[in-house]
């Protein structure tokens, strides 16, 4: 049954079928009905193992392919009309090209599978931030997280009715089913060739092989980072890779802070943390990406665009994210993570004890001492964001909250201090553009390499970086400064000589929120450093931590010597950019050197 009569809606479905011949076509409702019966289907295709309903009720157990783990940032393509416009950090091709090759991968590429069409709400139904999107896939797997991660089916379709205005997002597993007689597999993929492409001009994403994450659930990185980056920087907005919090003081004064920072570092634990000072309150209203727009008053206002969290599983325990915990207590999907004799999941560090026996996400038994690990790395949660005990009442607003900081951020063992404000808008923005963290198993690659990777938006914008910098600055420009959110740069990750941790992270980040909040209020004081301004220690709470003062001089130290060595690194990184690098953070840089210099 269709859903609509819009037109043009039509027609694509139309074309994407009779391109991908699948068997048969479903338009998703997004109604519990669906959701289970498909994770029903699911279980008894072997794809889902439903999980102990007295342990965790209506959840379920996800391995996929060994090959297929995580999103793949060198299949990941901009097909922008020119090539400049992907610029320097992103892969491009040509999308005639691209979209030839993909025609050919696509031409048949449902036979034996259902097509489903997902339409889909980045956003609250009707906000007037939100946008919606239509996904077309082969994949259950993708549609049930879907019905998490965004708000979908017939409802959307009435916000659209014949508007022309969405995003076309095709995807395909890549695993025709030609022969009626072979069994399916599990985790269909197509682990030789993998494509993410994306046509910013025509709003259209194209993924083909992978049904992982953010390569296959296209409302999140795909639509609500990349292409929704060149939408925000065509309406003069921000789509920005940022959790958004709100802090509430013991007064009962409230802040909402966006914070950037790469895949798996720690965002969602900061957007659901418990604060260990007394008194204060930190609740969630997202935990991944931030899109933020000018509201009448002057005031930049986010929503987060999604529904659900898909966070990395492996390091969740109740000492590190007890909101999550509890988030994930029922109606959740695990990708990934090992299971246990009873039916239950288990990944790294979850308990305080390890279990003696679970099955690894390979399948194999798994012991304490067989020297592997249980739980894929990059295993994932699937939960809907409402499920959150911390969640702040007004998360689904739809006129968003007012934003009062933005947090940069990553993952430095060395060199960057806990806390670090900017001077001002466009030093903030600075900060952002030269943002660096060691790599995580997000993505493929070398976990713990350094990179440059501004505003966490390195496998993320849609457009050429310089081009984005130059967004920045003029949102900077366009707004009263006094009404900017005020800037800082955070590291929860430095270490001493001796490699361990210097700060204890997680619920004692409310310390550096609380800084944050009351430089906001104009009353914690801060000192002058090279790289920006810097907690003096009698500004920070540190009641009831044990940190030395040697440790903490270490901490709120911008490390003059180890910065003077990364000039070099920083103009190299900026002259990638080429002519598009603005000015204005050309000098931010120079600035820098020179008061490295004097220092
Ligand atoms: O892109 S994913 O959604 O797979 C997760 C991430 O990298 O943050
Ligand atoms: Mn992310």
């Amino acid at each position: 049954m269709t859903a609509t009569r819009n037109q043009k809606l039509l027609a694509w479905v139309q074309e994407v079928a009779g391109m991908c011949k699948p068997d048969d076509i479903v338009w998703c409702d997004g109604s519990p009905a669906e959701y289970d019966q498909m994770t029903n289907s699911l279980v008894k295709g072997g794809t889902f193992i439903r999980l102990n309903d007295e342990i965790r009720p209506n959840s379920f157990y996800c391995r996929s392919d060994p090959a297929d783990v995580a999103r793949v940032e060198e299949f990941t393509f901009i097909c922008s009309e020119n090539k400049d416009d992907a610029g320097p950090t992103n892969n491009w091709a040509d999308a005639k090209e691209m979209k030839a090759k993909l025609r050919g991968l696509y031409d048949g590429c449902m036979q034996g599978r259902t097509m489903y069409v997902i339409p889909y709400s980045m956003g609250p139904i009707g906000s007037p931030i939100a946008k919606i999107g239509v996904e077309i896939t082969d994949s259950a797997y993708v549609v049930v997280n879907m019905h998490i991660m965004a708000r979908m089916g017939s409802q959307v379709l009435e916000v659209l009715g014949d508007s022309e205005d969405f995003v076309r997002g095709i995807h395909s597993v890549g695993a025709p089913l030609t022969d009626s007689n072979v069994q399916d597999v599990p985790w269909p993929c197509n682990a030789s060739h993998k494509y993410i492409t994306h046509y910013p001009e025509t709003r259209e994403i194209w993924s083909y092989g992978s049904g992982y994450g953010g390569n296959a659930l296209l409302g999140k990185k795909c639509h609500a980072l990349r292409i929704a980056s060149v939408q925000a920087r065509d309406e003069g907005w921000l789509a920005e890779h940022m959790l958004i919090l709100k802090i509430t003081s013991p007064e009962g004064e409230a802040k909402h802070i966006a914070a950037a920072f790469p895949s798996a570092c720690g965002k969602t634990n900061l957007a659901m943390l418990e604060p260990t000072i007394s008194g204060w309150k930190v609740e969630t209203v997202g935990d991944d990406i931030c899109w933020m727009k000018f509201g009448t008053d002057g005031r930049l206002h986010a929503i987060n665009p999604e529904a659900g969290f898909f966070g990395v599983a492996p390091g969740t325990r109740m000492e590190s994210n007890p909101n999550a915990i509890r988030t994930l207590a029922a109606n959740s999907i695990f990708t990934n993570c090992a299971i246990t004799p009873d039916g239950d999941v288990w990944w790294e560090e979850m308990t305080p004890e390890e279990p003696e026996l679970v099955f690894d996400w390979l399948r194999r038994p798994w012991t304490p001492s067989c020297g592997r690990k249980a739980a894929h790395p990059n295993a994932r949660f699937t939960t809907p964001a409402r499920q959150c005990p911390v969640i702040a009442e007004e998360w689904e607003d739809p006129a968003g909250v007012p934003i009062d900081a933005i947090l940069f951020g990553g993952r430095r063992a060395t060199t960057i201090p806990l806390a670090t404000e900017a001077r001002n808008w466009n030093h903030g923005t600075f900060l952002g553009a030269v943002m660096s963290s060691e790599m995580t198993a997000a993505a493929a690659g070398t976990v713990g390499k350094l990179r440059r990777d501004p505003m966490a938006m390195l496998p993320f914008c849609g457009y050429h970086m310089g081009d984005y910098f130059a967004h920045w600055v003029k949102i900077g420009k366009s707004a009263d400064a006094s009404k900017l959110p005020k800037i800082f740069y955070v590291n929860w990750f430095r270490k001493n000589a001796e490699e361990k941790w210097l700060w204890p992270g997680f619920g004692d980040n409310s310390r550096v929120l609380k800084w944050v909040f009351e430089r906001c209020q104009g009353v914690a004081a801060a000192k002058e450093s090279a790289f920006g301004l810097v907690p003096t220690p009698e500004s920070l709470d540190l009641k009831g931590l044990n940190i030395t003062a040697e440790h903490l001089e270490v901490l709120l130290n911008a490390d003059e010597n180890a910065l003077r060595g990364e000039i070099k690194d920083m103009r190299q990184h900026f002259a990638k950019f080429g002519d598009k690098m603005p000015k204005e953070l050309v000098d931010e840089l120079n600035t820098l050197e020179a008061r490295l210099e004097k220092a």
